[in-house]
């Protein structure tokens, strides 16, 4: 079983509000679609999420009345988004059913204290696709806060051991520095976990409300810790995302899951 993260910069426009990239999605359902293997798919908020979770500070938790409202107005958009990922996917023959987070996680200062795994196992066992994403939450200590789409990528992963994680994202992989700003940055085809510790990540171009870049690279540690290899790739290159599904070489990274 693949689990398969698309990330919200790959399938938004981030910069422009509410902006879906239906063909980036179509091609990206196509490949899953031929690849023909047991996946759980799990996508970013992108400009759907991140901009009203940012202007209500939805991440701090509660503090004001207003921030009710703008929990409510997240929730709405993340979801809209969700659903023209899962017509993409419905419409490329894949099986796919929506799980929202809201309510089936429940956090605890941002870390999680518990999650319905049944629904998922039942979902797989049906033959369908579950299909989550980075949404707001109900949070013990903080009353609500956000749960990413790489939170739900660390624990799905320890949950059902997948063969592979997959980060799809807008770029080729993981670089020795940031490509958006250093041009003698190199692609690193594969990296160990004690490498990818060493990354400097202090200058990260993607930060948004749950972490961008520097907060995938401690997603991965974790997930690399549980003996699971982690795969970057690009997902405007779809027959990339294909290749690797199917155990093909192609433009990526891979942080090898710690096998000791
Ligand atoms: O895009 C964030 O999920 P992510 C979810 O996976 C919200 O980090 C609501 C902004």
């Amino acid at each position: 079983m693949y689990l398969i993260k698309l990330g919200g910069s790959v399938i938004t426009d981030k910069k422009k509000e509410c902006t879906f990239k239906k063909q980036v999605m179509d091609n990206l359902a196509k490949s899953i679609n031929k690849a023909n293997k047991q996946t759980i798919l799990i996508h970013g908020a992108g400009s759907f999420g991140h901009i009203p979770a940012k202007k209500y500070k939805l991440n701090a938790g509660y503090n004001k009345q207003e921030q009710l409202h703008g929990f409510s107005v997240t929730h709405e958009m993340v979801q809209r988004l969700n659903s023209l990922v899962l017509k993409s996917l419905q419409d490329n023959n894949i099986p796919a059913v929506s799980i929202s987070p809201h309510s089936i996680v429940k956090l605890n200062d941002h870390k999680l204290v518990s999650m319905s795994y049944d629904v998922f196992e039942e979902y797989l066992k049906n033959k369908f696709t579950p299909v989550t994403f980075g949404d707001v939450v109900l949070d013990k200590k903080l009353s609500f806060s956000i749960c990413s789409g790489d939170l739900l990528s660390m624990v799905l992963a320890k949950h059902f051991k997948p063969e592979k994680v997959v980060f799809v994202i807008d770029e080729d992989g993981i670089y020795s520095s940031n490509p958006k700003t250093d041009k003698n940055a190199k692609l690193l085809k594969s990296i160990t976990l004690a490498e990818l510790k060493g990354l400097s990540t202090s200058a990260d171009a993607h930060a948004d409300v749950t972490g961008g870049m520097g907060g995938k690279i401690e997603t991965i540690e974790n997930i690399s810790k549980l003996g699971i290899d982690t795969v970057l790739l690009n997902g405007n290159k779809p027959d990339r995302l294909y290749k690797v599904l199917i155990g093909e070489d192609t433009k990526s990274t891979i942080v090898y899951g710690d096998k000791k």
